[in-house]
């Protein structure tokens, strides 16, 4: 199976979720969420990412996870991780008991394919503090693809990590995980990143978006968001509609794509120091907002 294959199969089994104007929406991808150890890279823009999510919450949004969430080829086990962000963890379960959270798998997160692994390890944790199961997330669904549907213009958005495009990350990815975690994750400590990831090796991020875009291109310019790359990217009206919302381990900031009234943002989040010397998280524009019917083909 080659990524047209792959892509064109993720589109057809793909999840709808109808939108309007009306709807918030922001897209965070490649959090790579682990256990605190000098390998989380996620653990520095904890704060960040925390303050950010709460923003959204508060404002009504609705989040769409695109993939590499959690960081499952360094950890074994969804316990550590859940342990070193409580806090994160307890603000998805609010948006999932109010129907505002999506999540889609990549390729760190593949375990959760199947729905028998998610129920097993997602659905209850063990809280210490009463010495008894607490759930966590009721009836969680991981999707390998959502199509994003208007109500009224009938536009469509594509959403899949974007691994589809990248062959050993979507069938190598036993091999890639073992490479990480017995050769790769020690190495980290001394600077040594990881060479099985697109975010680190640009030709092969090069390819990957290249795939991607060929593919949008041969289904008419299909508005389409990935992660998986690590690059954010956010088109022209008219250019190849390929956005990426990037990632949640920038060296010191996270990137995400919003949805608000009809139109598409990319922003990102940083710690920003003022004047009198304090520090304070911000949300920064980087590009937008454009009307989505902008991007719209037919
Ligand atoms: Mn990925």
């Amino acid at each position: 199976m080659n990524s047209r294959q792959r892509l064109d199969r993720a589109y057809k089994n793909a999840k709808v979720v109808h939108f309007s104007n009306t709807d918030k929406i922001i897209f965070f991808s490649d959090c790579h969420r682990g256990d605190k150890s000098f390998a989380d890279d996620f653990a520095r823009n904890e704060n960040i990412y925390f303050h950010a999510l709460n923003h959204y919450y508060k404002e009504g949004f609705t989040y769409f996870e695109l993939g590499d969430g959690d960081e499952l080829w360094e950890n074994s086990s969804f316990e550590s991780i859940l342990k070193a962000h409580k806090n994160v963890y307890h603000l998805l379960q609010k948006f999932h008991l109010e129907n505002r959270l999506h999540l889609i798998w990549g390729n760190h997160d593949m375990v959760y394919r199947d729905q028998k692994y998610v129920q097993k390890h997602l659905t209850t944790y063990f809280d210490p503090k009463d010495g008894r199961e607490e759930i966590l997330f009721r009836d969680l669904k991981y999707q390998e693809a959502i199509v994003l549907k208007h109500c009224d213009t009938q536009q469509e958005l594509f959403l899949c990590h974007g691994h589809q495009a990248d062959w050993m990350n979507y069938h190598g990815w036993r091999i890639n995980r073992f490479l990480v975690r017995v050769l790769w994750k020690p190495l980290q400590i001394f600077g040594i990143s990881d060479p099985t990831s697109p975010a680190k090796n640009y030709k092969e991020l090069i390819k990957v978006e290249r795939r991607l875009k060929k593919w949008i291109t041969e289904n008419n310019n299909l508005m389409t968001i990935v992660g998986h790359t690590h690059r954010p990217r956010f088109p022209e009206p008219g250019d190849i509609a390929f956005f990426n919302d990037g990632s949640c381990v920038h060296p010191r900031s996270i990137t995400g794509i919003e949805i608000e009234n009809g139109a598409i943002s990319l922003i990102k989040w940083h710690i920003a120091t003022h004047s009198d010397g304090t520090l304070r998280v911000t949300r920064v524009l980087l590009e937008g907002p454009q009307s989505l019917v902008s991007y719209k083909t037919t």
